[in-house]
């Protein structure tokens, strides 16, 4: 159905926030409007891409400094929008995934401190002119966040940090949100799952009929 470039559509929030559960349903929806999916997330997303996942969010290497930290998502990243974002849009698949660049900005410059004119720097050396067309951010207090992620399994490097850097991780999103109202759409993912997810169809079905037009 879709013709030419495909788009890409991004999913961002704090842990816990319901990305998974709804990329499933983004992912379902597109396709049953005959639109080809590439689902994949960071970092992550390559051979390469998962062998960084797991160094930064395994317990091996706590101490890593945020320097590092910042250079490993942005390595990944590199591989990830070489083999897979960037031929999967030349295909004219649209490309959903589970966190980019916003996160980076969020954990390593809101979370961590880092400049973010020093991330500036790394999302055009590594992204060029490659910006996601829609970003969903899924947002809700962290204390719900932090509640529902930690009915999972064993927390992660991340999910071990304090409550006051998750409100700084979410504060940061929210202020990309602010910056960038035409891209980044702020999506409460505080009611039940089925209620979160008729604002997402809505939003979804808007961006697919002015795709689709242009
Ligand atoms: N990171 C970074 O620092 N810098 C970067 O540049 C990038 C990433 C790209 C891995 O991300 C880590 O990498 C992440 C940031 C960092 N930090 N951590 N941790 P990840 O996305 O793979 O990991 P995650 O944030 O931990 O994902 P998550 O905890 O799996 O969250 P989720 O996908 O948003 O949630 P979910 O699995 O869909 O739902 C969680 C539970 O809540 C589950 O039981 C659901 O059934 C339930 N749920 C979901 N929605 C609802 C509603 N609406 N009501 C009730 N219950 C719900």
């Amino acid at each position: 159905m879709v013709q030419g470039r495909g788009k890409f559509i991004t999913v961002e929030g704090i842990e816990g926030a319901g990305k998974s559960s709804n990329l499933d349903f983004m992912q379902q929806l597109l396709e049953a409007q005959g639109i080809s999916v590439v689902r994949t997330r960071e970092p992550g997303g390559t051979a390469l891409g998962e062998e960084i996942r797991k160094l930064l969010l395994g317990h091996r290497h706590t101490g890593m400094s945020r320097d590092t930290e910042l250079l490993l998502m942005f390595g990944a990243r590199a591989e990830h929008i070489a083999r897979v974002i960037e031929p999967g849009l030349a295909s004219g698949a649209w490309v959903l995934c589970d966190r980019f660049t916003d996160a980076s900005y969020a954990y390593q410059g809101g979370g961590r401190g880092i400049d973010r004119e020093r991330i500036r720097v790394l999302e055009t050396w590594v992204q060029g002119s490659l910006r996601p067309d829609i970003t969903l951010l899924l947002d809700l207090p962290v204390a719900d966040g932090l509640m529902r992620a930690g009915k999972r399994s064993e927390p992660d490097r991340f999910e071990r940090e304090k409550e006051s850097f998750f409100n700084r991780v979410r504060n940061c999103y929210l202020e990309i949100a602010r910056a960038s109202p035409e891209r980044v759409h702020v999506i409460d993912a505080t009611p039940r799952l089925p209620d979160v997810q008729v604002h997402i169809e809505q939003l979804l079905r808007e961006f697919i009929q002015v795709s689709t037009r242009a």
